[in-house]
């Protein structure tokens, strides 16, 4: 076994995006390309100090390529100094177990593969990303040195000790480094043990409540299947897809009413089961449905936080929310009833480590499927999950029950999404363009029975250390509290992906059954007629409403 230095040449376009580099496998698959990221990592980590024994985690969602990528970081990390490297058994740890790992561990970092929610498979994405020793994705300032060093490469370090086996418990070592194959699920599972009342819920399954976890054969099966089945006592056969599979069994491993469709039918059916939920590809987002009811991530949020003590990790009550700014103010209503802040944040889970670690915020939340807190510094699907059984358990109501009981309370905020993907870049970005200059005249100006009170393209200036970020999506407010958000996802790998956000607060229960396409339907008109979007990307209609 030696170290060798590798001459390489820099790849274009290796810039970190939401949530880390997605490609292509293909373009990942070209000699040299995950190397030069990964070197990039490692220069950007800087050489571990003397006796310093730095370790990292590594794991991902078990998609095409997953095996290979591991193999080739570990023989770089033993060429960078790395001293200890824990590695999910098969090459599987879903990003909130990668994120729980590090903070038990006081591991340096981590490093995970996936393109989390994307189709995987040899024509499908692949994609890396680094967390910092918090638990959490990297902040900016350190993905773009990342981003830096991709572009001026000229070699990168490698040993060429033959492949790890990853199938075995247990520790071996390249070069210096000792690598240990760790069990994925247990220090995630003892982690959710503490937070919820298992026996409630043990108890609830017990009394024949009926749910059904569609895992999309994706990484969240193995973690489902330990704790709802495992340790809860759910009959076997309530996770159903529960085996990763490289390619998810050719779906699509994104649990929203489009793509968990079976599910939502199964949720519809004569013989539903009281409770459903799904899981994506690298096991943080979370779909949760009831009989006839899916939960929008927004409402599900708010009522977490609302009633955030039943569960034993939080009895002591909530500092603070965090949402992303497109996700609806649901959560905002809440956060104002119980006296606490609500932060809004760019679109991403990196901007709401800070907020975590300087302990301003307990719960974070997503429009696109993500619910986290504290606990770890990702969003969480399972968590999620085990936090709704904990609250049924506890109320005793159904999952409808529950939601109409907060609409009562709180109103409702009628929410959707309409995603344009694979859209033309530069068609794309002539629509922002056109849009941003529109902006300063747009305050004041009426649509039908709505008047814009705001219209900006957000910027966050980050309390804690006061970074500044702009551009992050268009904002236009009414002065009834209504949104339409337009911006485009950091998260594709064809094109560019014009997302539409909507949302219409509703505080009278008499108007909280509209369909809510409708409840929606002259926002949209107005968010066309503003954007100009169906001139500029010559599409009639949204790809994906969700
Ligand atoms: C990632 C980020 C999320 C973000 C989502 C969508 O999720 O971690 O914070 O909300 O992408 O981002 P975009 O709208 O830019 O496509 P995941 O689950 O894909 O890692």
């Amino acid at each position: 076994m030696s170290i060798q230095t590798v001459p390489t040449t820099p790849f274009a376009g290796q810039r970190p995006g939401t949530s880390g580099l997605r490609k292509k496998v293909t373009e990942f698959q070209q000699p040299g390309y995950l190397e030069n990221f990964v070197e990039a990592i490692f220069l950007t980590l800087g050489d571990p100090g003397e006796g310093e024994g730095r370790t990292i985690v590594v794991g991902g969602d078990g998609r095409y390529f997953n095996r290979d990528a591991i193999q080739t970081i570990l023989r770089m990390a033993a060429a960078h100094g790395v001293a200890r490297v824990l590695v999910g058994r098969g090459g599987i740890l879903s990003t909130p177990a990668v994120s729980c790992t590090i903070r038990k561990h006081a591991a340096f970092g981590g490093i995970v593969l996936s393109a989390s929610h994307n189709p995987g498979g040899p024509t499908g994405d692949f994609g890396i990303k680094y967390n910092i020793e918090n638990g959490g994705p990297a902040p900016e300032k350190i993905t773009d040195a990342m981003f830096a060093h991709t572009q001026a490469l000229t070699s990168y370090r490698i040993s060429d000790a033959g492949p790890v086996d990853l199938d075995q418990v247990g520790k071996t070592r390249i070069e210096n480094m000792v690598v240990e194959i760790i069990d994925p699920v247990a220090d995630y599972a003892e982690l959710m043990a503490r937070l919820f009342d298992f026996k409630a819920i043990e108890a609830l399954f017990a009394g024949g409540f009926r749910m059904r976890f569609d895992a999309m054969h994706a990484v969240s099966g193995p973690y489902a299947k330990t704790i709802l089945e495992g340790m809860l006592g759910a009959p076997a056969g309530t996770v159903v897809n529960c085996e990763p599979l490289e390619d998810f069994g050719g779906g699509h491993p994104d649990p929203n009413p489009v793509n968990a469709a079976e599910l939502i039918a199964h949720m519809e059916g004569l013989d539903a089961p009281d409770f459903g939920a799904a899981s994506d590809g690298d096991g943080d987002r979370n779909m949760i449905v009831g009989r006839g009811i899916a939960v929008t991530p927004s409402d599900s949020l708010a009522i977490i936080a609302a009633n955030a003590t039943v569960a034993p990790g939080y009895k002591g009550g909530i500092k603070g929310i965090a949402r992303s700014m497109p996700t609806s103010q649901a959560a905002d209503r809440v956060a104002a009833a119980l006296g606490i802040s609500c932060f809004e944040t760019p679109t991403g889970w990196k901007y709401f480590g800070n907020l975590m670690d300087a302990n301003l915020v307990t719960l974070c939340g997503e429009e696109s499927y993500g619910t986290g807190s504290h606990h770890i510094r990702e969003k969480d699907g399972l968590w999620a999950v085990l936090f709704w059984l904990n609250l049924l358990a506890v109320r005793g109501q159904s999952v409808e029950q529950v939601v109409r009981g907060h609409w009562a309370r709180f109103g409702r905020n009628y929410y959707s999404r309409h995603d344009y993907e694979a859209v033309d870049a530069a068609a794309a970005d002539a629509m922002m363009t056109a849009l941003r200059e529109r902006l300063p005249e747009l305050a004041g100006q009426s649509f039908g029975h709505y008047r814009v009170a705001l219209a900006d393209d957000f910027v966050y200036t980050d309390p804690v250390d006061h970074s500044v970020a702009t551009r992050q999506g268009i904002r236009i407010a009414m002065v009834d509290g209504s949104r339409i958000v337009l911006r485009l996802s950091g998260t594709g790998t064809e094109g560019a992906t014009v997302r539409l956000y909507l949302e219409r607060f509703e505080a009278d229960p008499a108007r909280h059954d509209i369909d809510t396409q409708v409840a929606l339907s002259d926002l949209v008109a107005i968010a066309g007629n503003i954007s100009g979007l169906r001139h500029h990307t010559g599409r009639e209609s949204p790809t994906v409403i969700t």
